[in-house]
């Protein structure tokens, strides 16, 4: 067995598992949430008879339980690079380009995920991973100590890359060989509690921005929080303190609406960890902030029109209660600007503003139904023949994204860099071009759509056979 090969499928479910276990040690807030999230899963799948149904219908519900996205920050080029090759292994590949510096955070970022139905259905393991733009700070001599810090360190064990290299020439690797690289590959993500600099480095590269200070200050990328899924991020806001833990005090994302769109996500406060410095004559000790607790919610992917509304609506909520901060509560003005989102499925679909599968019914799969080519899917639907589902959400929101960083980074410390997006820089280190997040759900749509109506088509045939 463990010399046949493994799958990327199965890489990945032993890497996040790994993961967990590592984080779960490490911060044991963790283990409180998983618990809570479960339990608030399993509160929601039972008084929502509806969302079970359709979660069953999409083979969603077992993916459920270990469903988690977590995060990275690299500091150079040629770590997003081997970073890129490491979780290829592990079938997951750069989706989306996120620009942070608009929110005064010096980082790009995709984030690495499986994109087949299929491999997203066996396990969505993603990993939001931002690379630091030293461009954008502003001291030219702090820029090139850091740029010279990151040049000395390597954040792949020896042996892990050894094994990128035997996946790449082979297209696959051993049981055998999947086990000792997950192992390899967590040493990449594990938090190290001795700095690699000075405290008056560490200090200075702090005062240029704590995150620059995060990620050029130590031995590798330390996985900065890991995110359940959970099916009621209210319920689960609320329950928090409950548990001793302290959310931050708005949800991003999209207001609490009856079909959920995009993605929803509140985080809680970095713990305080001891760090070691190192020093000429003796040990220094101090603190940093690095890792986080988050959870969020899912919702219905949105289609590049219903997507350009959200980020409109959204625009204008913020705006709006920034300008009168103390007399309506952000969620309360969320939730009105929101008014304009339609919020029914039918209505979603039929505006062409989200995503949806395509199913064939009961009463489809026995109809004697002759099919017009696709027009006949708005009639197959009234008929009850053709049913749809909507599809979730596998990507992250920019906006939301900046909000978790600023919230976590500890400070209302808001800087401002020229917005600049640099997809193409991004790229080039990446090593690849990022797969565009509007094609796989528009290509995820088309296919359960051919399949339905060729099923329909099929019940038809064979009721005639039968005749
Ligand atoms: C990443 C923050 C972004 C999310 O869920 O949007 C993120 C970070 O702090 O490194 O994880
Ligand atoms: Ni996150």
């Amino acid at each position: 067995m463990t010399s046949s090969p493994a799958s990327g499928d199965q890489i990945r479910t032993l890497f996040s598992r790994a993961m967990s276990d590592m984080y779960r040690a490490e911060v044991p807030q963790y283990g409180t949430l998983m618990r809570l999230v479960e339990q608030i899963n399993s509160d929601t799948l039972e008084s929502d008879p509806g969302l079970a149904a359709s979660l069953t219908r999409q083979d969603d519900i077992d993916r459920l339980s270990l469903e988690r996205h977590g995060a990275i920050r690299l500091g150079t080029a040629e770590e997003l690079f081997y970073m890129r090759r490491m979780f290829a292994v592990m079938g997951m590949y750069p989706v989306g380009y996120y620009d942070l510096s608009v929110a005064g955070v010096p980082v790009h970022a995709t984030a690495f995920r499986p994109i087949s139905d299929d491999a997203l259905r066996k396990n969505p393991f993603r990993v939001f991973t931002s690379l630091l733009r030293l461009e954008l700070i502003e001291d030219e001599a702090l820029r090139a100590e850091a740029a010279t810090i990151l040049a000395n360190r390597r954040i792949f064990t020896p042996r892990a890359l050894e094994l990128i290299d035997l996946f790449e020439a082979t297209g696959n690797l051993t049981g055998d060989q999947a086990a000792e690289f997950v192992r390899e590959a967590l040493e990449t993500f594990r938090w190290h509690s001795e700095a690699t600099v000075t405290f008056d480095t560490y200090k200075r590269l702090h005062d240029a921005h704590r995150l620059v200070a995060d990620v050029v200050s130590f031995k590798g990328p330390h996985i900065n929080h890991l995110t359940p899924r959970t099916l009621d991020i209210d319920a689960a806001q609320q329950a928090m303190p409950r548990h001793g833990i302290v959310p931050k005090a708005v949800i991003e994302g999209p207001p609490r609406r009856t079909c959920p769109i995009l993605l929803r996500q509140t985080s809680f406060k970095a713990l305080e960890e001891p760090i070691v410095f190192k020093q000429e004559d003796g040990v220094g000790e101090g603190k940093h902030t690095a890792r986080f607790g988050e959870i969020e919610q899912r919702g219905v992917a949105l289609t590049e029109s219903g997507r350009a509304l959200y980020d409109d609506l959204l625009a204008r909520a913020r705006l709006s209660a920034a300008g009168k901060k103390t007399t309506t509560p952000y969620e309360t003005e969320l939730a009105s600007t929101f008014a304009a989102f339609p919020d029914d499925w039918q209505t979603l679909r039929s505006r062409g503003l989200a995503f949806f599968r395509y199913s064939v019914t009961a009463a489809g799969l026995t109809a004697n139904i002759r099919i017009d080519a696709t027009k006949t899917t708005e009639a197959l639907i009234n008929l009850g023949y053709l049913q749809f589902d909507p599809i979730i959400y596998e990507d992250f929101l920019p906006v939301s994204a900046a909000g978790i960083f600023q919230s976590n980074l500890g400070s209302d410390e808001q800087r401002n860099y020229a917005g600049q997006a640099n997809k193409v820089e991004f790229e080039i280190a990446l090593g690849a071009t990022v797969i565009n997040e509007l094609s796989l759900y528009a290509q995820a749509e088309k296919a359960s759509l051919d399949r339905a109506l060729l099923q329909i088509g099929a019940g038809h045939l064979a009721k005639a056979a039968a005749v």
